[in-house]
C-alpha cells in the first residue's frame, strides 16, 4: 500500500489548546505524524510519497467559499488586530442571534468556527493545505487503479463543516477525497468514520447528498465531544434520506461491540453500491487514549482492517486522530496490515 505524507505538516505546531479552562499544549501535535509515519515504516510500508500539488477546486464543493477565504487569511487578519496569543474564538451566533456575516476578525473567528479548543496558528492554512493535497494524491492512486492507500494527513479533517473548523480540523481531507472520486466518475462513494469521535463536519457536508453515504461509529453525543451531532435518528435529509448512518456507543465500549456496528455499517455501505470507501481512521478508540473512552486493543485494528478490506471494495485510508501514546503508530499500521492483507 502506497503511503502519501507531507512534511508541510509541522506547519501546524500551535502553542495552545483550551482544554479544562487552561491552555494546554494541543493533544493534535506535529509528534503524532512522526509516530504514525515511524511505524508505518516498521510494519513494512515503505512505498512513501509526497503530495502532487492540488488547487482548491475540488475543496470549493464541499467547503463554502467564505469559509475558505476566511482560514486562508485568518492568521493575518489577527496578527494585525494586534493580539499577542494565537487566534482562539470567543463569541458566537446561537439561537436568535443575526445572520450577518462579521468582517472583522474576532466576529469571523465565532462565525466559522464549531469548537474553540482550536487555536489558529501561524502556518495552520499551509499544513491543512498540504494535508488536503495529500488525501487528494492518495485518491489519485486509488482512482488509477491501486486497491487502497493511506494518506498520513495531519491536520485531521472530519470536524470541519461546509463553513466550520474545530476539533483541530480545518479542511475535511476525508470529503474532499470523496468528491475527488466522484470527479473522477464513481457514481457513489462512501466515507466510513471510525475516529471516537463523530464526524460532525462531514456529515455537515453530504447530508443532503445522495452520492456520498456517512457512517460513522463513535462516542455517544450525550457524553462526548462533538456533543451536537452524531445521534442515531441522523440518517440525512432530502435527496441525503437514508444515506447517513450513526453509531453512538458509551463509555467502555470493547471491540467486540463495536465490531457489530462496523459489520452493520459495511452491510449498509455495500446495499448503497459504494464504489469505493474512505475509511476516515482516528485510532482514538485505543484504551489508552487520554481523552476518549473506548477499550480497542491493538490487535483489533488488525481485525478491523480486515473487516474493511473484506468489502471487496477499494479503501483509501485518511488519517483523523488518536492521541497521547506512541502506540497510536502500531494501531495505525495494524489497521493498514489489516487492510493489505
Ligand atoms: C480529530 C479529533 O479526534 N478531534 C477531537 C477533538 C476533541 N477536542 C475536545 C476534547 C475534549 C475532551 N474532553 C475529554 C474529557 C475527559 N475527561
Ligand atoms: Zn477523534
Amino acid at each position: 500500500m502506497r503511503v502519501i505524507f507531507s512534511e508541510d505538516h509541522k506547519l501546524r505546531n500551535a502553542r495552545s489548546e483550551l482544554y479544562g479552562g487552561e491552555l494546554v499544549p494541543p493533544f493534535e501535535a506535529p509528534f503524532r505524524a512522526e509516530w504514525i509515519l515511524a511505524a508505518v515504516k516498521d510494519a513494512g510500508f515503505t512505498d512513501i510519497a509526497a503530495p502532487e500539488r492540488h488547487g482548491l477546486e475540488t475543496a470549493h464543493k464541499v467547503h463554502d467559499a467564505g469559509y475558505l477565504s476566511f482560514l486562508q487569511t485568518a492568521w493575518d487578519q489577527w496578527k494585525a488586530a494586534g493580539y499577542n496569543g494565537e487566534a482562539i474564538a470567543t463569541s458566537f451566533p446561537v439561537r436568535r442571534t443575526s445572520p450577518r456575516i462579521p468582517t472583522q476578525i474576532d466576529g469571523l473567528l465565532g462565525y466559522y468556527c464549531n469548537a474553540s479548543e482550536t487555536a489558529i496558528s501561524p502556518g495552520t492554512w499551509e499544513a491543512a493545505l498540504s494535508s488536503m493535497q495529500t488525501a487528494l494524491t492518495a485518491a489519485d492512486i486509488v482512482v488509477g487503479g491501486a486497491k487502497s492507500a493511506f494518506a498520513l494527513c495531519r491536520p485531521p479533517g472530519h470536524h470541519a463543516g461546509i463553513d466550520s473548523f474545530g476539533g483541530y480540523c480545518f479542511i475535511n481531507n476525508a470529503a474532499v477525497a470523496a468528491q475527488r472520486f466522484l470527479d473522477k466518475g464513481a457514481k457513489k462513494v462512501a466515507i466510513l468514520d471510525v475516529d471516537f469521535h463523530h464526524g460532525n463536519g462531514t456529515q455537515d457536508i453530504f447530508y443532503e447528498r445522495d452520492d456520498v453515504y456517512f457512517a460513522s461509529l463513535h462516542g455517544d453525543p450525550a457524553e462526548a465531544f462533538p456533543h451536537f451531532l452524531g445521534y442515531a435518528e441522523e440518517t440525512g435529509k432530502g435527496a441525503g434520506a437514508g444515506t447517513t448512518q450513526n453509531y453512538p456507543m458509551p463509555p467502555g465500549t470493547p471491540y467486540s461491540v463495536w465490531e457489530a456496528a462496523l459489520k452493520d455499517s459495511l452491510k449498509r455501505i455495500e446495499a448503497f453500491g459504494a464504489e469505493v470507501i474512505v475509511l476516515s481512521l482516528g485510532v482514538d478508540t485505543f484504551e489508552q487514549d487520554p481523552i476518549s473512552f473506548f477499550k480497542l486493543t491493538s490487535p483489533d485494528y488488525i481485525t478491523m482492517g480486515k473487516a474493511v478490506a473484506a468489502s471487496g471494495v477499494p479503501v483509501l485510508v485518511c488519517m483523523e486522530g488518536g492521541y497521547g501514546v506512541p502506540q497510536i503508530g502500531l494501531n495505525v499500521a495494524n489497521t493498514l496490515r489489516g487492510i493489505a492483507g
